[in-house]
């Protein structure tokens, strides 16, 4: 297992996560899901003890660093991996539900901010001008109405929906799934936010279920938080941080996913300005252990109202 004591490196994750297929051949999968616009390959790992053959199971998809950025969330991929395949001591998870584990949503962008750029959020799609597109702003769903037009801007759309090779990596595993995955959990930092959609202010038909499971998941990682951390506020996210569309937890709303949330992981040091994407060494195993707990107890629930 990979000691939680820092960020790896894009080429070090991927080396893990050929060392869990090696070393777990009957419950994992390494799966290369497209390439990125530099053309590496976005890669993720399915778990399953029944090789994704079992229709009757729910998927749970979670994933990380779509925003390039956010070094923390790497940390929740990595701990929920070492929990289901390592440490596997409530079997429950992974012998009743399929889950698909992507590390690294944005390895362009990701590598990135280790060689360049520590503040890199978007993809490196080439610009004249300003490189990269917001990959959360670039699905297809209310796309354009509550994100940015010009390439300059952080939330920048892109050209067209899907514009981009690694929003459509994830637009192709929720639609290969789209009947078996009960629970989409987008991980991003900062805030200690559980969100969900749709940005635009609109609820889904299943709104108050969301939300209440949504309260679930914030209230199990509340239980198992630092104490000088905040508590996870829960909520739709127009109404609770800003308007934004084109996102993927939308985009898994729209084609069925019932229960998609974006949980934003707590600020460096309570921090409320760009540095509350630094890590502290410190934090990072505690971050993994905590949305682990808000991970199951979402998974929990997926699984016995499937
Ligand atoms: O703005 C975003 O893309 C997310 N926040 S971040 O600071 N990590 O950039 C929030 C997206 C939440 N979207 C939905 N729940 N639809
Ligand atoms: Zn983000």
């Amino acid at each position: 297992a990979l000691p939680l004591n820092r960020v790896y490196r894009w080429q070090e994750v991927e080396n893990h996560m050929v060392q869990l297929a090696q070393t777990y051949p009957d419950k994992v999968t390494l799966v290369n899901g497209g390439p990125t616009y530099e053309g590496r390959p976005v890669n993720y790992l399915r778990v399953s003890t029944t090789n994704f053959q079992d229709l009757s199971k729910p998927v749970v998809f979670i994933m990380s660093l779509l925003h390039s950025r956010e070094w923390i969330t790497q940390a929740a991929t990595l701990y929920a991996l070492d929990q289901l395949l390592v440490n596997n001591t409530e079997s429950d998870l992974i012998n009743d539900i399929d889950w698909i584990i992507m590390p690294t949503a944005n390895p362009d962008g990701y590598i990135f901010s280790h060689d360049s750029d520590r503040f890199w959020r978007k993809n490196r799609k080439y610009g004249r001008r300003c490189m990269g597109v917001d990959l959360n702003r670039n699905y297809d769903i209310n796309w354009g109405t509550e994100s940015s037009d010009s390439p300059c801007y952080e939330d920048y759309h892109g050209t067209e929906p899907f514009s981009e090779p690694e929003s459509v990596v994830t637009k192709k595993i929720l639609e290969e799934h789209q009947d078996r995955i009960q629970l989409f959990l987008d991980i991003h930092s900062y805030g200690s936010y559980v969100l969900y959609g749709y940005g635009n202010g609109e609820l889904p038909p299943n709104g108050e279920a969301l939300s209440s499971v949504g309260v679930l998941i914030g209230d199990a990682i509340d239980a198992a938080k630092l104490t000088n951390n905040p508590n996870y506020t829960v909520g739709n996210l127009a109404q609770t941080l800003y308007p934004a569309s084109g996102g993927s937890q939308d985009y898994a709303l729209s084609v069925g996913v019932p229960y998609s949330y974006c949980l934003e992981l707590p600020a460096f040091r309570g921090s409320s300005s760009i540095t509350g994407f630094l890590v502290d060494p410190e934090f990072i195993e505690q971050a993994g252990y905590e949305t682990w707990e808000g991970i199951k107890a979402g998974a929990r629930y997926a699984l016995n109202n499937y």
